[in-house]
């Protein structure tokens, strides 16, 4: 069995095989569509990225559609990536034009945090409605982002109550929403979003790893050579501990790497087993903070990359 799922892997490897995965079924395509009807009702657009891909994990049909209307770029899950490295992202979207910051939803002080930019960034807009006499007026976010990335977690935290479902998977949101805050703020929870064709693979394997595809939708065992891949570049040391490798373990081919990995996790030759256990940890943080997207990806800015 292990030897042919070596030759199986080795295979897709030098072929590169990839898989026929469906991430976009009909259901994103209408969410899609929704917001893009429903753009023009919101003020500003609050995109959510995960700050462990921030640049990845853009939409470019949700720039597409969102063009124009004031925007505010949100690193999610910061306290799963590593710090510096999200100071850098949030300065080099600052830099091309973005406004952005990063966020750890679970933190109480995120909701002044974003009601404060948000009110920064329509600054001109609200003094222009005060100047009419208008004071208070509500305003209005968008809320967008790929599945699971925690806009729902965030909307909750913004208005301080638990209105929206969230759970650790993608494809909790079913439909738009609208959340009040008692802020003269109103939030539109949408759901997760994909789009129909990622510019390369290494995008799917870092979507993939981060929980923004749904499980059954991708082949474990690559995106789990990918993380090992990433892991033994930038974290060798918590791989080694995590899974009791020696130095001569860490010098294995990648393909024989995940089945040692497997073998010492207690699972045999369950190698599908031994992938989904290398992704879930990379999730929790078990093999440490980290950030997939180097800055070196984004080279010349947003509309020529991705
Ligand atoms: N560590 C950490 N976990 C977070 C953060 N934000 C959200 N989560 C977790 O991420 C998971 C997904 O959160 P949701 O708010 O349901 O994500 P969503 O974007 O609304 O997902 P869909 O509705 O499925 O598209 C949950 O388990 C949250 O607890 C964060 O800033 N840090
Ligand atoms: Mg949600």
């Amino acid at each position: 069995m292990a030897r042919i799922f070596r030759r199986n892997l080795i295979f897709k490897e030098v072929f590169s095989i990839s898989s026929n995965i469906q991430w976009f079924p009909g259901h994103m395509a209408k969410a899609l569509h929704q917001f893009q009807n429903n753009v023009h009702l919101a003020d500003i657009i609050f995109e959510l990225v995960d700050a462990r891909c921030p640049y990845s994990s853009i939409n470019p049909e949700i720039r597409k559609i969102g063009r124009g209307k004031p925007h505010l770029l949100i690193l999610t899950k910061a306290d799963l990536a590593d710090t510096e490295m999200t100071q850098s992202w949030v300065r080099w979207f600052r830099l091309h034009g973005y406004a952005a910051t990063s966020v750890d939803s679970k933190n109480n002080l995120t909701s002044n945090q974003i009601t404060k930019i948000a009110q920064q960034i329509l600054k001109s807009k609200i003094n222009s409605d005060h100047a009419k006499g208008i004071a208070n007026k509500t305003i209005r976010a968008i809320c967008v982002g790929v599945p699971n990335v925690g806009k729902s977690t965030l909307l909750n935290q913004i208005i301080k109550r638990r209105a929206a479902q969230v759970g650790n998977r993608p494809g909790i949101t079913k439909g738009q929403q609208w959340l009040k805050s008692s802020r003269n703020l109103e939030l539109l929870d949408t759901p997760g979003i994909l789009w129909p064709r990622f510019q390369n693979e290494s995008i799917a394997y870092k979507l993939a790893l981060t929980g923004a595809i749904k499980d059954n939708l991708y082949p474990k065992d690559d995106v789990a050579l990918f993380a090992i891949d990433f892991f033994r570049n930038h974290a060798e040391q918590n791989l080694a501990k995590r899974y009791r490798l020696t130095g001569d373990d860490l010098k294995l081919s990648r393909v024989d790497l995940l089945m040692k990995i497997t073998k010492n996790a207690g699972m045999l030759q369950d190698f599908n087993r031994g992938s989904m256990r290398i992704i879930l940890d990379a999730r929790r943080g078990k093999l440490g903070n980290f950030t997939l997207d180097e800055l070196s990806i984004a080279k010349s800015g947003l509309d020529n990359d991705n």
